[in-house]
């Protein structure tokens, strides 16, 4: 698959900048975050995934979009920018700010911007990629949403989706709900991606503990932050963010900090979708009371 910017048009527009994107969508709200840094004006498009409702990322329209049927997709004057990672730093590299960076601080902003990355299948390399660990541990949260949307908008995805084995495994998650959590495989991939990101997480914490900066690189707020910071949140919509940053306060005075500033205001806590909303509301509830999560919250937890 191609990534970065393209040079083809995949739909007439005036606008500079267009973001097609969805609320919950972890990528989508890195992008958004980033277009707010930079202080950019662009058109915002929302895309549904099936677990806001429906499978429009799979629509006729949006495929012409991305292929792929993926979100984030920004479009540059029509033309897209596929990814991401490649997104912010398309947008950066169009608008760098007064701050020079130096040879060796742009390559740790690379190195944390690449390791916070979703890159290519999510149940796969979650040693090299913590952005990776995120879909498997997104599972319950994704078990919770789906109450909410119907079985045949599901099944719509076995025609229309290009990746069935996402399909597939939506489908899995609505048939058995968290039930499904009781299944060994699923149980190992969860607890695998869970450790892998904890290990992820201490070098982050032994990086924010040495430099005692403002921020991950130095005193400025940089791709690096953005990255790190949707992952932080999605581990607080899941439920794993306590668990997980038990033991390191750095990254939770870090997090405090990140929470502070407009940009995420805008790009996350001002977005509402309402099956985001109660799925959250129920997973809380059912890490309380559902057997099958809270074995599983509870073997992490030690
Ligand atoms: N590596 C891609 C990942 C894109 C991706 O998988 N996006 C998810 C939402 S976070 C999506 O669009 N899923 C649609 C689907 O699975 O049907 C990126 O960073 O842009």
């Amino acid at each position: 698959m191609q990534i970065g910017l393209q040079d083809y048009i995949v739909e007439e527009t005036s606008d500079e900048y267009t973001l097609y994107s969805n609320d919950f969508s972890l990528c989508s709200r890195k992008v958004r975050i980033c277009l707010y840094e930079y202080g950019l004006e662009f058109r915002s498009k929302h895309v549904d995934l099936i677990e806001t409702g429906k499978y429009e990322v799979a629509s006729k329209d949006f495929l012409k979009i991305n292929p792929q049927a993926t979100v984030p997709v920004l479009l540059f004057e029509g033309k897209p920018v596929y990814e991401s990672h490649e997104q912010i730093k398309f947008i950066h590299s169009r608008n760098p700010d007064q701050n020079v960076i130096s040879e060796e601080d742009q390559k740790l902003i690379d190195f944390w911007v690449e390791k916070s990355s979703m890159v290519g299948n999510p149940v796969k390399d979650h040693k090299i990629y913590a952005g990776n660990t995120i879909g498997p541990l997104t599972f319950p949260l994704f078990a919770s949403m789906l109450v909410y949307v119907p079985f045949l908008e599901i099944l719509k995805g076995l025609i229309l989706h290009p990746i069935k084995e996402r399909v597939l495994m939506f489908l899995m998650l609505k048939i058995f709900g968290f039930k499904l959590f009781n299944i060994p495989i699923i149980k190992r991939l969860i607890k695998s991606a869970f450790y892998d990101l904890n290990n992820h997480l201490q070098e982050l914490e032994t990086k924010l503990s040495t430099d005692e900066a403002d921020w991950l690189i130095g005193e400025d707020f940089t791709l690096a932050d953005i990255s790190w910071s949707v992952i932080f949140h999605r581990l607080e919509e899941c439920g794993w963010y306590g668990l997980l940053t038990k033991n390191k306060p750095f990254i939770k005075s870090y997090y405090e900090k990140i929470k502070q500033r407009p940009s995420f205001r805008k790009g996350i806590t001002e977005q509402h979708n309402p099956n985001l909303l109660k799925g959250i509301r129920d997973l809380k509830e059912a890490v309380k009371e559902d057997l099958s999560l809270k074995s599983l919250y509870k073997d992490l937890n030690e």
